[in-house]
């Protein structure tokens, strides 16, 4: 009912519209030109490359919102703020309410959809101490399960879990609101049990919410929030719009100068001999596969700390991650190795000590990416990882870890690349997997 009068009103402004909306009265056509903010969060406990990967999601959800409803309404992302995170813990530095911009290119992102800082978002109010969120949910499984057969659905329950939003005496829904408590109130707040692809929410979000104008409350922007928005699943893992969400997260200028200079200083790598010169626009960059073929040296992503344990079958012990290198580095008749790792330089001295062992590679032919104090402070430990991604990306021959987020994420920067397939999609093998285990599954860059 509420839908068709939306389309009533609807067609009766489209003629009026002709071509640009300027010629709606602001009466006629005001709720047909509205801007929405979308939010979203995920659960706490993901680490910075799966939180990329649910942006992709986001990212696409936005953009299938925006073709359908390009008319009548601007459909803008808020991006949600880093921190903390369970891996960024090095002492001292900020961990929470981090900007995109400390690690992403904006202007990059725009590109694909609209998106803003959090901190712009709270300062569309006019009001310097609230904001009100008008809709947050949380998604969240079906309790039963997903049943026998694949199916879509969407259905306000009972929270699974204690909520994480909760109601004071004004009426209000308080919550973490990354860090901003004290900011950012809900009006409402519900479970949404959600299964399907992230799609799902268009049509929700089309049919289901009528934006009431409340004028008790003046802190109100039309805004809805999804927590824990990993709960639905891409829309087209892999596909056209994953690639080009996926190309606009270009990173932020000085994570790239930092890369770009540890490359030259130490592994002999530009982009003019490796072929790898970056367009700005990345809209305006295609490659093909064998186009780029990268610095002289090994990319290595060795994941180890909570790896070890958790993967224990897939994860080499140090000698064997050795043996490896040592058997890539002769194989391709290369020299240096670049090492992206989470863990500290004893152990990758213990890693040099036996491929010197191995191959009498020595100690100074194995480089990690180990900024300084001054540095660190500047990029946090997720500009960190970002270099370390950033180096490994460019190297001749990359070897990731067992299904690793953080080694997906360089091989889809070198698909974006065009580096040859098979130098990109490797893993390193547990003890007992041999040299030459199962390769990674492929992801092919579509354009
Ligand atoms: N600088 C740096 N940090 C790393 C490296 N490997 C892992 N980390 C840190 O540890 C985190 C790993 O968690 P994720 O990003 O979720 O990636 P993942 O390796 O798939 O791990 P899980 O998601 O926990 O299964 C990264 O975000 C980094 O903060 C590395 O090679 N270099
Ligand atoms: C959305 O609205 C339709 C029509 O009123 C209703 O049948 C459906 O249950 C609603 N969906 C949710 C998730 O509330
Ligand atoms: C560095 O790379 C260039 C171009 O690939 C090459 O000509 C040169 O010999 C290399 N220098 C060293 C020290 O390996
Ligand atoms: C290996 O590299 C060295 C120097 O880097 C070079 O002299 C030699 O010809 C290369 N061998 C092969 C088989 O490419
Ligand atoms: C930290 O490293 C940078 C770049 O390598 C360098 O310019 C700077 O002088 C170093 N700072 C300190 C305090 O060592």
């Amino acid at each position: 009912m509420l839908f068709v009068l939306f389309l009533l009103i609807f067609q009766s402004c489209y003629s009026l519209i002709d071509k640009n909306n300027e010629q709606c009265t602001k009466d006629s056509c005001s709720s047909l030109t509205s801007t929405y903010y979308f939010l979203y969060d995920v659960n706490h406990g993901e680490g910075f490359n799966l939180r990329r990967d649910v942006y992709i999601r986001i990212a696409n959800l936005i953009h299938t919102l925006r073709e359908r409803t390009s008319l009548e309404s601007n459909w803008i992302l808020v991006l949600p703020p880093w921190g903390p995170l369970y891996h960024w813990f090095t002492y001292n530095l900020p961990r929470s309410q981090l900007k995109w911009s400390n690690f992403f290119d904006i202007t990059s992102l725009s590109r694909f959809i609209p998106v803003i800082e959090f901190e712009d978002f709270l300062h569309l109010s006019t009001s310097t101490s609230m904001i009100t969120i008008p809709y947050v949910y949380t998604l969240q499984h079906f309790s039963e399960g997903w049943g026998e057969h694949f199916e879509e659905k969407l259905e306000i329950r009972k929270c699974n879990e204690e909520a994480m939003y909760k109601k004071r005496n004004d009426n209000y829904y308080y919550g973490w609101f990354f860090g901003y408590e004290d900011r950012v109130r809900a009006k409402q707040f519900q479970c949404l049990s959600a299964q399907g692809f992230i799609t799902i929410l268009v049509d929700y979000l089309l049919k289901n919410i009528t934006w009431l104008q409340d004028t008790d409350d003046k802190y109100l922007i039309k805004s809805i929030m999804f927590d824990r928005a990993e709960t639905l699943l891409h829309v087209d893992y892999g596909g056209y719009n994953y690639w080009r969400a996926r190309r606009s997260m270009r990173y932020a200028t000085r994570l790239i100068d930092l890369g770009n200079r540890f490359r030259a200083d130490y592994l002999n790598s530009t982009d003019v001999h490796d072929r790898t010169i970056l367009i700005d626009d990345w809209t305006k960059m295609k490659r093909h596969h064998g186009q780029a073929i990268g610095g002289p040296y090994l990319g290595i992503h060795l994941r180890r700390l909570d790896y070890v344990k958790a993967r224990p079958g897939h994860v080499p012990s140090l000698e064997h991650a050795a043996r490896q290198i040592c058997y890539h580095l002769n194989r391709l008749n290369l020299s240096l190795v670049f090492i992206a790792t989470d863990t500290d330089e004893n152990e990758i001295n213990i890693l040099r000590q036996h491929a010197y062992q191995i191959c009498k590679i020595s100690i100074n032919q194995i480089y990690t990416y180990r900024p300084n104090e001054t540095i660190l402070e500047k990029i946090l430990d997720g500009g960190k990882a970002i270099v370390d991604q950033w180096i490994c990306a460019h190297a001749r021959y990359f070897i990731g870890s067992y299904e690793s987020t953080f080694s997906f994420r360089i091989q889809e920067d070198r698909e974006i690349f065009g580096f040859e397939k098979d130098t990109t999609f490797n893993r390193l093998c547990g003890d007992n997997e041999g040299i030459s285990c199962e390769k990674s599954t492929i992801w092919s860059i579509v354009y």
